[in-house]
């Protein structure tokens, strides 16, 4: 009778801190699921937003996002931390850009506390 409490107790215990234990944090990494637009995407026309859908929920508020033509400095693109977004993505609307090379940087905060940077590049093509 009090091995088998004592078990249960030891199980109790696991199962409320086993999650904290485990490496599984990592699952909940924000990564890039998604994206538009698509990693080294050569794109015909300028893209009107940036989309970024993500494996966890992301904290917008401290989450920041910016784009750069390859050669000038980085513009902040807002996020909308309002909550009238899915809160696994962001979606960014861009003014036209001209034909180049840029890159999309962003650092997220993810449901587990941990920061993820990344970058994510793209061209727009000259027009024919
Ligand atoms: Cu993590």
């Amino acid at each position: 009778m009090r091995a088998r409490s004592l078990r249960g107790a030891l199980a109790a215990t696991l199962a409320l801190w086993g999650p904290l234990a485990l490496p599984l944090h990592a699952a909940a990494h924000a990564i890039v699921l998604e994206s538009e637009p698509a990693r080294d995407a050569k794109l015909a026309e300028p893209p009107p937003r940036i989309y970024l859908r993500f494996n966890s929920k992301i904290e917008k508020r401290l989450t920041r996002v910016s784009i750069s033509a390859t050669d000038g400095r980085a513009v902040p693109l807002p996020v909308v931390a309002d909550g009238s977004q899915a809160p696994d993505r962001i979606s960014l609307p861009l003014a036209p850009l001209r034909a180049g090379a840029y890159v999309i940087r962003y650092k997220v905060l993810a449901a587990d506390g941990h920061i993820t940077e990344g970058a994510l590049r793209f061209s727009v093509l000259e027009p024919k």
